[in-house]
């Protein structure tokens, strides 16, 4: 199963040292990629957590990378995404850098407040960039459960 990452999962950012828990199974970096269509990709919330919104069309081309994952390694991404209930694993095309186009699980928000569309859309995400937005660990944030911080950011619609 091929993923591709957008946000912290990838080299150099927060969560990406999960790749090499060798007990979350096995992964293969493939390199860089960037998808065929285009999507706002924001950060929010008070942990600066980005997204990824399924409005096709709208913001950049993404930039991230192309990971082969094991089924124990899919499952681990799966737990800290929170997939389905917070993030969607979604099938995507991505351009990668030898120009084939290949389909990859993708972590988007798909259950989105409409607010997020008025953030900037970046293409490119780095927790430490010029927006002054750097991510939260999980453990460092507060005792409010991530569960109801989350919830402001996801659609009323289905509460
Ligand atoms: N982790 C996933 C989705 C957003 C995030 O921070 C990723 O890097 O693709």
């Amino acid at each position: 199963m091929k993923v591709f990452v957008y946000g912290t999962l990838k080299k150099g950012q927060p969560n990406s040292k999960l790749f090499d828990n060798t007990k979350d199974g096995h992964y293969e970096y493939l390199g860089v990629g960037l998808t065929v269509n285009q999507y706002p990709l924001v950060i929010a919330s008070r942990f600066n957590i980005p997204f990824m919104l399924p409005v096709e069309g709208r913001g950049n081309k993404i930039k991230g990378e192309v990971y082969e994952v094991d089924e124990r390694m899919l499952e681990a991404l799966d737990a800290l995404e929170r997939h389905p209930v917070f993030y969607r694993r979604e099938m995507i095309p991505v351009t990668s850098e030898d120009g084939s186009t290949v389909d990859c699980g993708c972590y988007i928000l798909f259950d989105f407040r409409e607010e997020l569309l008025e953030l900037p859309f970046y293409e490119s995400y780095d927790s430490k960039g010029s927006h002054n937005l750097e991510y939260i660990q999980h453990n460092k944030r507060e005792t409010t459960s991530d569960k109801d911080e989350n919830q402001k950011f996801i659609s009323s619609v289905k509460k």
